[in-house]
């Protein structure tokens, strides 16, 4: 068995695994576990991933979880283009300073104010993408993240046009057609019926606080 990676686009990490792999032609099996059916409490996802999280990746029998480094594995396995994380010792650490602080920042309780403006002031500054004039893993994750709260109705890029300026330039980057194919199911997750009460009971609070 190939490349297998076990996702739902309802989830931000599992959309930035699934735009790159997409994005960049890497052969991939698809097996969507369904998080508000609860397909990742299943007896059949936790022989996959004990932790019962997406993204998952299985490549025959190397299992790996956490998206950021599921990403620098299809980096390293697969010829993708540099920029996605550059060879350049310091361009790179850019790219890994940024993984570093989305993960206890922007996917931690932080002042979604704050986020944009550290976002903006930190990273993006005056340059086309966060660690210069191309798109990388960075944007990636950062871009898939923000479109969480869009999804639920939030205006983040309303108010800044920096930020918004960088969004459109992420989407064509990243091709329109495969940006709006990733983020259909959050761009709809607002006008959804509530999830099946059994399984809501079994699902952790962090998820159910992303759906009601
Ligand atoms: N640090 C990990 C990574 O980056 O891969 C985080 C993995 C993670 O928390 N996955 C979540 C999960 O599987 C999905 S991401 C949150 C999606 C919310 C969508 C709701 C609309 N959670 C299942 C669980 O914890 O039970």
């Amino acid at each position: 068995m190939g490349l297998e990676l076990y996702l739902d686009l309802l989830s931000q990490p599992c959309r930035a695994v699934y735009i790159f792999a997409k994005k960049n032609g890497i052969p991939f099996q698809l097996r969507t576990v369904e998080l508000l059916k609860g397909q990742h409490l299943s007896d059949a996802f936790a022989q996959v991933n004990p932790l019962k999280k997406v993204p998952t990746l299985k490549d025959g029998n190397f299992i790996l979880t956490e998206s950021v480094a599921i990403l620098l594995y299809l980096t390293h396995k697969y010829k993708v283009p540099d920029y996605w994380y550059p060879q350049d010792l310091q361009v790179r650490a850019c790219v890994d300073e940024y993984l570093a602080w989305q993960h206890t920042t922007l996917r931690r309780n932080c002042l979604r104010a704050l986020w944009h403006k550290l976002l903006e002031d930190k990273f993006l500054q005056n340059k086309d993408f966060l660690v210069g004039p191309h798109i990388s893993l960075a944007d990636l994750v950062a871009i898939t993240e923000l479109m969480h709260p869009v999804g639920a109705g939030c205006q983040v890029f309303e108010s800044r046009p920096k930020l918004a300026a960088w969004c459109q330039r992420v989407k064509a980057a990243v091709g329109k057609d495969l940006f709006q194919e990733a983020h259909e199911v959050i761009l709809k997750v607002k006008d959804s019926p509530p999830a099946d009460p059994t399984i809501k009971q079994k699902l952790m609070p962090r998820v159910l606080a992303m759906i009601q």
